[in-house]
């Protein structure tokens, strides 16, 4: 039957894909099937101190993506989506300045206190209703050299920096653009408030654009590289978490998805941005989603922590996760401890010397570690549920699990117990598909009450009852 393609570029911390997705059948029963055309690792390049994003081993990654995808035919669209923050720097004639700063670069150490000394916590949090995480686009704009800032032009946000080289369009996409804590969720502009207390560049900043932008045509010379024609740039939801949310295969309103990756992000779509004091209280993030939803989440630790143990064991995910599901339950982490955020082989050690600190019994074996770390989010996962009701009153039966982590049997179970609800793990790609979905409903394909049936139909997910429940059903 008919079938339009899309590519979708979705570029995660420690690793990027691209993907060509197709849409076949006819309105309302449309179905999308994708295909990972292309896999590279990503992560951090530490250099003379400072820890940098390779965007241009990145960008050819993306054009080997591209290249691979027009061998395939006809392609409607390409969009980008990437992890939130961080950005580069491009001067007046369009070059970029210097390299892209990964966010978990030590510079913005310390930072929030001289934040807070230009506008207060509470005053921050009103303005931009986002979690106060010294990563953010602001805090490193802080910390950036003068000199750099004086001869930019333009502060492309990583996605926006691809689809500027993809499509020769400069804008800053909603969703990346509420990452940043420069951005107000109401207005839905920039906040004046925010860049004039903390004497940000606003100069710099593009034109917030809604998620589902046509950017145009793909530049000549990408069409050249990549042997793409007629293929228009369109910018999705380009932060990953909006992308990945757009695609949960939810039914209904008692729903939170936890997107699980490098991070856990655990959340609910909401209409409207919830800046409560106890929002505040309960460093809640309020970012924004595809089709002017508010994510309302709890941003944290993910599985950066076995990621960064296994550039020690160098272990199979799958045996090691298999092998962690042998032990029990023991020793406890606090994930969101400071120590736990900085790249390095020696996180077995960072573990163990934190449960000894704790006086726990340290876990020894890969298989231990994995099991104290998989036990450690989940009770941090169960835990943000329970504050996520608390602080919007709704009543949650159903936990979508989503990305690389819904993988983790483990781990989907123990959030169920812990949490006393159902969790429906899958798609592993939702990131991709969201991505594609979007880029399908600005070209005129979908309706946006239209996406998660799609996904519903073409995807399937793995369930997952509380044990107690199953115990009280038996
Ligand atoms: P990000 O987008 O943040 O880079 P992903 O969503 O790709 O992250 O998830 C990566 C994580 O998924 C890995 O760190 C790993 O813990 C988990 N994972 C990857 N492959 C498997 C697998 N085969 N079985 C279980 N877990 C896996
Ligand atoms: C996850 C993520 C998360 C944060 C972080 C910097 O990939 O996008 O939502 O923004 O990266």
């Amino acid at each position: 039957g008919e079938s339009v393609s899309f590519i979708a570029v979705d570029l995660g911390a420690s690793s990027g894909r691209v993907a060509l997705g197709r849409l076949e059948g006819q309105p309302p029963q449309q179905r999308l099937s994708i295909e990972i055309l292309h896999r590279f690792p990503n992560g951090g390049v530490p250099v003379r101190g400072g820890l940098y994003w390779d965007v241009l081993n990145i960008w050819r990654e993306i054009l080997h993506g591209l290249k691979l995808a027009a061998g395939r035919g006809e392609v409607a669209s390409v969009g980008v989506n990437t992890w939130g923050v961080d950005y580069g720097l491009v001067d007046k004639r369009g070059e970029l300045l210097g390299g892209v700063r990964h966010y978990r670069d030590s510079r913005t150490d310390g930072v929030l206190t001289r934040a807070f000394g230009l506008m207060p916590r509470a005053d921050l949090y009103a303005h931009t209703g986002i979690q106060l995480l010294p990563i953010n686009t602001a805090f490193q704009l802080l910390c950036e050299s003068p000199t750099r800032l004086e001869s930019a032009h333009k502060l492309l946000m990583t996605p926006d920096l691809f689809h500027f080289w993809l499509s020769g369009k400069a804008v800053c996409e909603r969703t990346i653009a509420s990452t940043s804590q420069m951005y107000d969720p109401r207005s839905r502009e920039w906040s004046k408030s925010v860049l004039d207390a903390l004497n940000l560049p606003a100069n710099l900043l593009p034109e917030p654009v809604p998620a589902g932008t046509d950017l145009g045509p793909l530049t000549p010379e990408v069409s050249r590289l990549t042997n793409l024609s007629g293929t228009q740039v369109i910018a999705p939801a380009a932060h990953d978490t909006a992308s990945a949310v757009a695609a949960v295969p939810a039914e209904g309103q008692d729903w939170a998805f936890v997107s699980s990756g490098t991070w856990t992000l655990v959340g609910l779509e909401v209409p409207e941005p919830v800046l409560t004091p106890a929002a505040l209280a309960a460093e809640l993030t309020n970012e924004a989603g595809a089709n002017d939803q508010t994510l309302l989440m709890k941003n944290g630790m993910g599985l950066w922590l076995l990621q960064q143990c296994d550039l020690a064991w160098k272990l199979d995910y799958a045996d090691l996760y298999a092998q962690a599901a042998q032990v029990e339950a023991g020793p406890l982490i606090d994930p969101e401890d400071a120590r736990f955020a900085a790249p390095g082989a020696d996180m077995p050690q960072r573990v163990q010397a934190y449960c000894l600190e704790t006086q726990q019994t340290p876990p020894q074996t890969p298989a231990e570690i994995t099991r104290c770390i998989v036990e450690s989010l989940a009770q941090a996962t169960a835990k943000a549920l329970t504050v996520l009701e608390e602080v919007s009153g709704k009543h949650l039966n159903t936990v979508h699990i989503v990305g690389g982590g819904s993988q983790i049997a483990l781990l989907n179970q123990r959030i169920a117990d812990l949490s006393g609800k159902t969790v429906m793990a899958g798609p592993v790609e939702a990131t991709l598909i969201g991505n594609l979905l979007i880029q399908a409903q600005t070209l005129g394909y979908l309706r946006r009450d239209e996406l998660r049936g799609v996904v519903r139909r073409s995807e399937t997910v793995q369930i997952f009852e509380p044990a107690a429940l199953e115990a009280a059903h038996a």
